[in-house]
C-alpha cells in the first residue's frame, strides 16, 4: 500500500506527528499557512522559532507543536516563483526531502506537507505537485519507516493536482 495519501482541509487540524509549515526565512510568522499554524499553536510557538536563527530557502527546522494535535511543527522557506529558471524547482524539492529527514531525525513517522510555496509565492500548482509527488517517492524509498506521509490541499483544484501527479506516478510504474 503506499505511503503517500491525500487530505483536503485545515492542515492545522491534523494529529501527525509533524505538520510543515510553508514559512518564510525569518521563522517569525506571516500570511497564509503560517498564520494559521501559529494562530492554532499558540504563543510558546513563536517563542522557541525567535530562538532558532531563521532558516535558508530549501532547509528547514523542527519546533515542538505546543497547542496543535500534531506534536511537531517543521518550518520549512519555499522558493519564491520567479519564472522557472532560478532554481525554484530544486529548491522545492529540498524543501520536501529536507523536512522528510528532520522529521525522521525526530521520530516522527507520519508527515503533513501543505502545497509549498503555492500561495503567496506564487509558485504554479500544477508543477508543484509534480515536484512534491516525485520528490516525496524518491525520499520514501530511503526512509522505510516513515509510515505515512499526506499530501494536504486547501482546495477541491489543488486537490485534483495532487491526484493527477499522483496518478501519473503510477502510470509510470
Ligand atoms: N491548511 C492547509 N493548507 C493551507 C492552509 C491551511 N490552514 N492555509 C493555506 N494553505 P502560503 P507560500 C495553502 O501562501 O506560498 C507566509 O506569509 C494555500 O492555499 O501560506 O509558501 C509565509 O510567512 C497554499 O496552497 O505559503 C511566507 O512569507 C499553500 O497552503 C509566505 O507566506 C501555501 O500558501 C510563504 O508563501
Amino acid at each position: 500500500m503506499s505511503r503517500i495519501e491525500t487530505h483536503i482541509g485545515d492542515i492545522t487540524r491534523l494529529a501527525v506527528d509533524a505538520i510543515v509549515n510553508a514559512a518564510n526565512s525569518s521563522l517569525l510568522g506571516g500570511g497564509g499557512i503560517d498564520r494559521a499554524i501559529h494562530r492554532a499553536a499558540g504563543p510558546e510557538l513563536l517563542a522557541e522559532c525567535r530562538t532558532l536563527n531563521g532558516c535558508g530557502t530549501g532547509n528547514a527546522k523542527i519546533t515542538k507543536g505546543y497547542r496543535l494535535p500534531a506534536r511537531h511543527v517543521i518550518h520549512t522557506v519555499g522558493p519564491v516563483w520567479k519564472g522557472g529558471s532560478a532554481g525554484e524547482a530544486d529548491l522545492l524539492a529540498s524543501c520536501y526531502e529536507t523536512s522528510l529527514r528532520l522529521a525522521a531525525d525526530n521520530d516522527c513517522w507520519s508527515i503533513a506537507f501543505p502545497a509549498i510555496s503555492t500561495g503567496i509565492y506564487g509558485y504554479p500548482a500544477t508543477k508543484a505537485a509534480t515536484v512534491a509527488v516525485t520528490t516525496v517517492t524518491r525520499v520514501l524509498d530511503d526512509l522505510p519507516d516513515i509510515l505515512s506521509v499526506t499530501l494536504v490541499a486547501f482546495d477541491e483544484t489543488s486537490h485534483a493536482h495532487l491526484q493527477e501527479a499522483l496518478g501519473r506516478k503510477t502510470d509510470a510504474r
